[in-house]
């Protein structure tokens, strides 16, 4: 292990939460170091490179707002900006802001410890690298730990696997007999893409999801002269608004209009893509009823759009409220499950028996298989922190705390774990939002922190464990006031007793925002801010 190289914070990960993290440390004159397994920038648009990965938030709205120059010059080619494009723009951003010198990329962090005399942190990389550190802020990402799927006799397939997130380049389908597993918002892009190239694409649903149209269109050479006067107002209402997004809900409630009015209403909240549909109504998200128009509606589109009625009846969605798990987007699917060469598999009612050297056996048939993708999800909010050894005050792990349950004052900071940020932790709003909204919120907020802990002379802050634990009772009720918890989705937490804890905060970005400043302006009301003990002995 060389010797550790002393900054004021070490960040890990350089996707869209550890790049303006960087920028902005060096803004408020702190020294700085982003460390990235990956090798390059980017964080999930640099791993996500699967055929047909596409954000699914237009990009005028899921891009930086905090530099008035990078938002007038950079243009998006199209409404919702495939995977390249958006890997393009990151590593513009990394170089713009000259942030590389400061990034070690094909770095992986493997521990962290808190030393509570000298109030700092020991970091160490695979590398060899060390670093001692006041601050250490996980920009990890809250959907970037792969989940291995339960799948019986995968390790006895001869072919290639390929993982949506872990995708091959140079990976060929084109006339393979493929068998992908997973229809969530990933599995839902990639089965677009690869059935066109398949021979014959087998695809292994386990719970149907609810997609709608992107309605993905080019953007015009003109768009920014349009959008450029009005960018300030509408990032504005972003952050203030429920879901960073430029648009709210449409007001009134589903219940209210008669079912001409809200058939028409609904289809045209259908035609606006993902934004659309779940606000069209302002209830839809809390009233089982008024969910319930949406959810027919949903479903009586797949029966317009799927030729097959018993392909049709395994993609219709039941059992949970539309939006409670998240809303897929679109582009080629249900025209993919029209194809001859595509069918699909309700692992429910013909379960995996086993998979062999060249095929998947379920109990009815055999499916031949050349390749097989996993588009299987992530172990999320949660999965990329555990995956570092982190011990913070008194030796305590991360992993075996949050195995207990995941938990963090305001997504952002853990009690038993000083000077740790977490950018989009459990109990932030994050993954319920336009992402990089909360992104550039949490990034400020830490920033603000630290430059306040150095103007006060206190240079260790911790969450109090009433703070915290009143922090996740909030995020609880305020999530059970809405219809989420009534799905069983990557939102939900596991214990290791089988408790599900909701990890997103429902609240909303605007009043999380605001909650957030509160607390700052009340001086940091539910932290202790202190010396170290070097300070008080001396
Ligand atoms: P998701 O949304 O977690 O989807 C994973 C999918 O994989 C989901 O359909 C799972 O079914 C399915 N899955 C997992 N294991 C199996 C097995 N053994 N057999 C069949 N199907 C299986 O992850 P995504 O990557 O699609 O999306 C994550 C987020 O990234 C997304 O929401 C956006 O925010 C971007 P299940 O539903 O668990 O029954």
């Amino acid at each position: 292990m060389s010797e550790a190289r002393t900054l004021d914070a070490l960040i890990v990960g350089a996707g869209f939460a550890g790049l303006y993290m960087l920028h902005k440390l060096r803004q408020d004159g702190f020294t700085a170091q982003v460390v990235e397994k990956g090798s390059g920038v980017g964080g999930t648009w640099f791993w996500n490179r699967y055929p047909g990965a596409r954000c699914d938030i237009p990009s005028i709205e899921y891009s930086y707002s905090f530099d008035a120059e990078l938002e007038a010059e950079w243009r998006w080619s199209e409404r919702y900006a495939a995977q390249p494009e958006i890997l393009r723009y990151l590593e513009h951003v990394a170089e713009r802001f000259d942030l590389m010198r400061d990034i070690a990329l094909e770095t992986l962090v493997t521990s962290a410890r808190w030393d509570e005399g000298k109030g700092r942190w020991l970091v160490e990389t695979d590398g060899g690298d060390a670093f001692d550190v006041q601050f250490l802020i996980l920009a990890t990402g809250a959907l970037s730990e792969p989940k291995q799927p339960d799948i019986p006799g995968l390790e006895n397939f001869e072919g290639q696997v390929l993982h949506s997130a872990m995708w091959d380049d140079g990976a060929d389908l084109a006339g393979k007999n493929v068998c992908h597993f997973g229809t969530g918002s990933t599995g839902i892009q990639v089965v677009g893409e690869v059935a066109k190239a398949a021979k014959q694409l087998t695809v292994f649903q386990r719970t149907p999801n609810f997609a709608v149209p992107a309605g993905n269109h080019p953007l015009p050479e003109d768009y920014l002269e349009d959008l450029l006067p009005r960018y300030p107002e509408l990032r504005e209402r972003a952050r203030t608004s429920p879901l960073g997004w430029f648009h709210g809900a449409w007001e009134g409630s589903a219940k209210a209009d008669d079912a001409e009015a809200r058939e028409e209403r609904l289809e045209k909240a259908w035609k606006a893509g993902t934004t659309g549909l779940l606000q069209a109504y302002e209830d839809l998200l809390f009233d089982e009823e008024s969910n319930s128009y949406a959810a027919d509606f949903a479903r009586r589109k797949i029966a317009e759009l799927v030729d097959n009625p018993e392909k049709a009846r395994k993609l219709t969605p039941h059992g949970y409220p539309i939006g409670s798990r998240r809303l897929c987007t679109e582009v080629n699917f249900y025209e993919a499950m029209n194809r001859d060469n595509v069918a699909l598999v309700d692992v429910r009612e013909e379960p995996v028996v086993t998979v062999t050297a060249h095929s998947v056996r379920t109990d009815k048939g055999e499916y031949p298989a050349d390749v097989i993708i996993l588009a299987t999800g992530f172990d999320a909010c949660v999965g990329a922190i555990k995956a570092i050894d982190i011990r913070g005050r008194d030796g305590r792990s991360i992993r075996d705390e949050w195995d207990n349950g995941p938990r963090a004052y305001l997504g952002l900071a853990v009690e038993g774990f000083p000077n740790m940020f977490t950018i989009t932790g459990p109990g932030s709003p994050s993954v319920l939002s336009n992402v990089v909204v909360s992104i550039e919120q949490h990034v400020e907020w830490v920033a603000r922190c630290m430059v306040d802990m150095r103007d006060a002379g206190q240079p260790v802050i911790e969450a109090t464990t009433e703070a915290e634990t009143a922090w996740m009772e909030h995020a609880h009720e305020v999530a059970h006031s809405t219809l989420f918890p009534r799905a069983n989705s990557w939102y939900q937490g596991q214990t290791k007793d089988g408790r599900q804890v909701f990890m997103p905060y429902v609240g909303g970005v605007g009043a999380y925002r605001a909650k957030c400043e509160e607390i700052a302006a009340n001086g940091y009301e539910g932290f202790v801010l202190r010396g170290t003990d070097e300070m008080q002995q001396k």
